[in-house]
C-alpha cells in the first residue's frame, strides 16, 4: 500500500468507528476515539484515531485534526500513567506499508513501558 492511495472505507478502524467491529474504548469525544490495541506490545497499549478524518497517514492529515489527536494522546498517556504507573511511554506512528503501517486509517500508538519488562515490539 503506497503513501498515496484512496482511503478504504472498509478498513478495520473505519468498521470500528461505525460499530461494525467491537473495540474496547478508553475514551472518546466528537473528534477522537482511543481504544485498546488488539495486539498489544505492552499492557495498556492504546490506539488514538480521528473519528472524522479520512487521512490515511501523517502526510494527509489536516492540522486541526492532528492537534486534536495530539491532545488525545496526552490525555491517554496521563490516564494510563495514573492507572498503570509505567516507567516510560512510546508514541509510535507508521506511514505506508514500507513504513510498517498495516491499517490505513491514521493512528497513533500510546505504549507504556516498564524498566523491568522486556520490549515486545
Ligand atoms: P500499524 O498499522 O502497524 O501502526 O498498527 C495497526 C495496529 O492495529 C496493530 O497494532 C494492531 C491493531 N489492530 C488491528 N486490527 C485491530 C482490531 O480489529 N481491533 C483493534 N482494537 N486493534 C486492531
Amino acid at each position: 500500500m503506497t503513501l498515496h492511495a484512496a482511503y478504504d472505507p472498509d478498513n478495520i478502524f473505519a468498521k470500528i468507528l461505525r460499530g461494525e467491529v467491537p473495540s474496547v474504548k478508553v475514551w472518546e469525544d466528537d473528534a477522537v476515539l482511543a481504544f485498546m490495541d488488539v495486539f498489544p506490545q505492552s499492557e495498556g497499549h492504546v490506539l488514538v484515531i480521528s473519528k472524522t478524518s479520512r487521512a490515511r497517514n501523517l502526510l494527509e492529515v489536516e492540522p486541526e485534526t492532528l492537534a486534536r489527536l495530539a491532545a488525545a494522546m496526552q490525555r491517554t498517556a496521563r490516564a494510563v500513567e495514573k492507572a498503570l504507573r509505567p516507567d516510560g511511554f512510546q508514541i509510535m506512528q507508521f506511514n505506508g506499508a514500507a513504513g510498517g503501517q498495516t491499517v490505513f486509517h491514521l493512528h497513533f500508538h500510546v505504549i507504556p513501558r516498564w524498566t523491568d519488562r522486556p520490549l515486545k515490539g
